[in-house]
């Protein structure tokens, strides 16, 4: 056990950082013989609940867990990181608009696209707070001299999502579901697409008999799933997200299983006939040395176009509000 990865967690002290800090620290992100060094971001007013925080993660005696770093500021928090997980910013309030939320938490990540590139020489960035995919677009669009495909933006959630549901559905164990692709961004107007999904490693529409509720009920459920959780739970989904992130960077740094994928938003290289540059669902696969790619010429019918432009007409709208931070 030789290396140590240091990690850079925002919105440590929020309720997704709760959850996920523990698994980082034992392994389950960067795999057992992997160490980890923490760099936890923080506002000001949350550091000291963030000291509470650091006291349980030391009390968990982990032994990856090589140091804990904690900063109320981005160049200091950044400092030498190798990946980057922005979970930092304010959750959607009730009767806020899409894009106030977006004015909002844009500046976040014009500072931290400036701090990344500043601090950090051999970065991965994962967005993971709202709206993720533009929020990456701010942060890459500042951090220039960092490569496009470092930054990704977590749909990943939408994914496990839509298993979960199709598994239940057809009533086998989630496993059995594999190639779910999400296209396009985090929000209601996604692409949770089963057409090119399999169960079992059969097209889910020859296992799954009732194509009406693939083509609707099941698109509209992964879509409000997060309303959904916060109208049951009182508050947006935590542990769920963190795993999320978790499955998101595995899947990122693992080499992808012959004839799998997996869905994380990247910068758009124009497949498919998506705006190149956009930060857009895709379903891609990991050499395991740290490059990705999307997997090209998957058959989409008129249904499936339609959702896909309709996701991007949405970014390319959430780009407009923010143009004066790219
Ligand atoms: P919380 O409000 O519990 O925690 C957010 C934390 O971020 C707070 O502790 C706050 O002090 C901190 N923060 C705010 N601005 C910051 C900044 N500039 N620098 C550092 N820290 C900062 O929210 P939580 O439930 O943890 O959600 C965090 C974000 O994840 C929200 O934007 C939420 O919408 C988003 N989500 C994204 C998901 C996805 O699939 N991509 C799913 C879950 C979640 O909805």
């Amino acid at each position: 056990m030789s290396q140590t990865i240091h990690v850079a967690v925002t919105g440590a002290a929020g309720a997704i950082g709760y959850a996920i800090l523990p698994r980082i620290a034992s392994g389950q992100m960067f795999g057992p013989d992997t160490k980890v060094a923490l760099h936890l971001l923080e506002l000001p007013q949350a550091m000291s609940a963030l000291d509470g925080v650091v006291m349980e993660l030391n009390d968990c005696a982990f032994p990856l867990l090589e140091s804990i770093h904690t900063a109320d500021n981005p160049d200091v928090a950044f400092e030498g990181v190798n990946w980057a997980i922005l979970i930092g910013s304010k959750p959607r309030t009730k009767g806020m608009e899409r894009s106030d939320l977006i004015r909002d938490n844009g500046p976040i990540f014009v500072g931290q696209g400036k701090a990344l590139l500043k601090a950090a020489s051999d970065v991965r960035a994962v967005v993971v707070g709202n709206p993720c995919n533009t929020n990456a677009l701010i942060a890459m669009r500042n951090a220039q001299d960092i490569r496009g495909d470092r930054f990704s933006a977590m749909t990943r959630l939408d994914q496990n999502r839509t298993m979960a549901q199709l598994a239940t559905k057809a009533g086998v164990g989630v496993s059995a579901v594999t190639n779910v692709t999400i296209w396009g961004n985090h929000s209601t107007t996604q692409y949770p697409d089963a057409k090119n999904a399999k169960i079992n490693g059969q097209p889910v529409f020859d296992v799954i008999a009732d194509h009406e509720w693939l083509r609707g009920e099941m698109i509209s459920k992964v879509q409000k799933r997060g309303a959904e959780i916060i109208a049951a739970r009182g508050s947006s989904s935590a542990f769920s997200a963190s795993n999320a992130a978790i499955d998101h960077v595995r899947s990122l740094i693992e080499k992808t299983p012959e004839g799998h994928w997996f869905s994380a938003a990247i910068p758009s290289d124009g497949s498919y006939g998506i705006e190149e540059g956009l930060l857009y669902s895709y379903p891609l696969t990991s050499d395991g040395q740290g490059s990705w790619s999307i997997v090209h010429d998957l058959p989409l019918d008129d249904f499936a176009k339609e959702k896909i432009m309709k996701s991007m007409a949405e970014l390319q709208e959430e780009r407009e509000f923010v143009k004066d931070l790219l």
